[in-house]
């Protein structure tokens, strides 16, 4: 399988030194990153410990393979997801093109521009260390399913391809509502440790915390259930605790950018929820107020 991860932050990273292993593939990403890769090969240290040295690795600007790729990974942040798209015109009639990204809407953003299109959704613990260099703090599953134009069997053949790589994940159909479990465990555990500059496994406190992120839950689902998405709380909460237990030593996304002076994706996550919520007429308060904090977090720095 050719694979393109387009996208080089610590998951797209993570994700194309294993892919690399046993399948052709593309990593494209900041100069800095892709020179390092390059001279020394991707290093991977925590989980999983290799150095993925038959990458071919790409900074942005850099001409992309002429042959479409079977599959394009997007890694990118969401706020990136339409410029990812445009440079990857080329491959919209000919590649299966699958989201693999945090918040609400990548998937229909992505559907407008390509025909082929399947939703993921992954949690694995990864932290951007240096150029050439990312840790692998904690592993889950990954679940992979239709989107647009295709089909069960496409979802089960990547699926495939991720285990002979090394990671585990399966096929699902209702890939939909999966994306809303997601969006709901990046919304209650992303703002909360990065506001409280806290790893993962310290949200399962037994105290205070823990009781913020389940009220989060409980709201945000209320607004997946409403939007159509059947999810049921004490499950949602109980994925969410066995991901934070085991990405406990791993930073999420959003403390590492707040960290790193970055703009977070808090719009795609929390204010995505807090506009789906005013859309159908319902109240969100907790996730516009982590969304108006996180904003001002930014912003500070
Ligand atoms: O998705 C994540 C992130 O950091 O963005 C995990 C690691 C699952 C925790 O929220």
């Amino acid at each position: 399988m050719r694979c393109l991860v387009f996208g080089a932050g610590a998951l797209g990273s993570l994700l194309a030194a294993r892919l690399s292993e046993s399948h052709d593939t593309t990593l494209v990403g900041r100069r800095d990153h892709a020179e390092a890769i390059r001279e020394r090969g991707l290093r991977v240290t925590g989980r999983t410990e290799l150095v993925a040295r038959r990458l071919v690795a790409l900074a942005r600007e850099d001409a992309l393979p002429v042959e479409a790729p079977d599959v394009v990974l997007l890694t990118v942040k969401s706020y990136d997801t339409e410029g990812a798209l445009a440079r990857l015109e080329p491959f919209w009639d000919d590649s299966l093109f699958v989201s693999v990204q945090n918040g609400l809407g990548n998937e229909e953003t992505i559907a407008r521009r390509a025909r082929r299109v399947l939703g993921a959704v992954i949690n694995q613990g990864v932290t951007f260390l240096e150029p050439g260099v990312v840790f692998h703090a904690g592993e889950g599953d990954t679940e992979i399913g239709p989107f647009q134009e295709s089909s069960i069997e496409e979802a089960g053949s990547l699926a495939d391809a991720f285990r002979r790589a090394g990671l585990p994940a399966r096929a699902v159909a209702d890939v939909r509502a999966r994306l809303w479990a997601k969006a709901v465990l990046n919304a209650a555990v992303n703002p909360l440790t990065a506001l409280m500059r806290l790893k993962t496994g310290a949200l399962l406190d037994g105290g205070e915390l823990e009781a913020v992120m389940a009220d989060v839950v409980a709201e945000s689902v209320a607004v997946a259930r409403a939007a159509g998405a059947p999810l049921e709380e004490e499950a949602v909460l109980a994925t969410i605790r066995a991901v934070a237990s085991a990405t406990r030593d791993n930073k999420s996304s959003m403390l590492q950018d707040l960290e790193r002076g970055r703009r977070t994706e808090i719009d795609a996550i929390n204010g995505a929820i807090a506009e789906r919520a005013r859309a159908l007429g319902l109240a969100a308060p907790l996730n516009e107020l982590l969304r108006r904090l996180v904003k001002a977090s930014e912003r500070g720095r």
